[in-house]
């Protein structure tokens, strides 16, 4: 009598089982990524230029500003299944924002020169994201308004993200100061800036022009909103980090007088700069 299909089937699955049982038990090493991804983006008034899908892992963020005015990039984690157009909602409203959307840096502010590149190192997983610059212009309406918005998809790669670069100086971010670990001086620093909470902040590094201080390009926006010359020239920094988050970046400085500022509106609707989260550095 001959045997049934199934029955012939039957060692057969028995072998594909045993075998995928025992491709399980060892998986393979996840591999290291190489080196940052490179991930180039220029700006404009008023638009982003920028890949819609980057890998996930270790991310160089390049940020050229072709102007006229000031622009950064800021990265937000849209967790939750959340989209571009929920954030778009979400920040109609006052106050602080939702759960789901978590601020995770990027380059600060570049000068509209199309010459200066403000970079930053960021770690990303896969996920939506959204790109977009928070800057206001002279009226006070935030540059995302007028469609410097993106979304940003980034993709899973089965690979361990790559380590950043290490740190000389670290400068912590807390209501409403900066602490700054390592010495600043001329030449080239790699700089982790972590936001220790509980509030979200930025912190933009500027050169000041001759015999200007920290407190006048927080005047020149705060009060002059950002009419005519500033008193200050963009090197980056990082844009806004949630609690927790971390970035590094990258600057050369010169001697020079320098200053430190963070523009995030506090509960209160004043920006930290006015809180006292401003600094002078003096780099020699
Ligand atoms: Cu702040």
């Amino acid at each position: 009598m001959p045997r049934s299909p199934l029955v012939r089937q039957v060692p057969m699955l028995a072998v594909v089982l045993a075998a995928a049982a025992c491709a399980r038990k060892q998986p393979p090493a996840p591999q290291a990524q190489a080196g940052p991804n490179h991930i180039f983006v220029t700006a404009q008034d008023y638009a982003f230029t920028a890949p819609d899908s980057i890998p996930a892992g270790l991310e160089m963020f390049h940020l050229v500003n072709k102007g006229p005015s000031l622009h950064h990039l800021q990265v937000v984690a849209l967790d939750s299944g959340k989209t571009v157009s929920d954030l778009m909602a979400a920040m109609k409203n006052p106050g602080p924002p939702p759960a789901w959307a978590r601020f995770v840096g990027g380059p600060n502010a570049a000068a509209p020169t199309g010459v200066d590149t403000t970079v930053a190192y960021v770690t990303l997983a896969a996920g939506n994201y959204a790109i977009l610059c928070f800057i206001p212009d002279t009226a006070g309406v935030p540059h995302f308004m007028h469609g410097m918005i993106r979304a940003l998809t980034v993709t899973p790669t089965g690979e361990t993200p790559a380590s950043p670069p290490q740190a000389d100086v670290v400068v912590h971010l807390t209501d409403y100061a900066f602490n700054i670990t390592g010495a600043v001086t001329a030449g080239p620093h790699v700089i982790r800036i972590v936001d220790d909470g509980p509030d979200v902040h930025e912190m933009l590094i500027a050169r000041m022009a001759p015999h200007a201080k920290a407190m006048d390009l927080v005047n020149w926006v705060e009060r002059g909103h950002m009419h005519g010359r500033p008193p200050a020239w963009p090197l980056g920094g990082a844009t806004a980090l949630s609690p927790g988050a971390e970035e590094e970046v990258t600057v050369t400085l010169t001697p020079g007088d320098y200053g430190l500022f963070c523009f995030m509106p506090g509960p209160d609707g004043k920006d930290h700069v006015l809180h006292g989260m401003v600094k002078d550095l003096k780099v020699s």
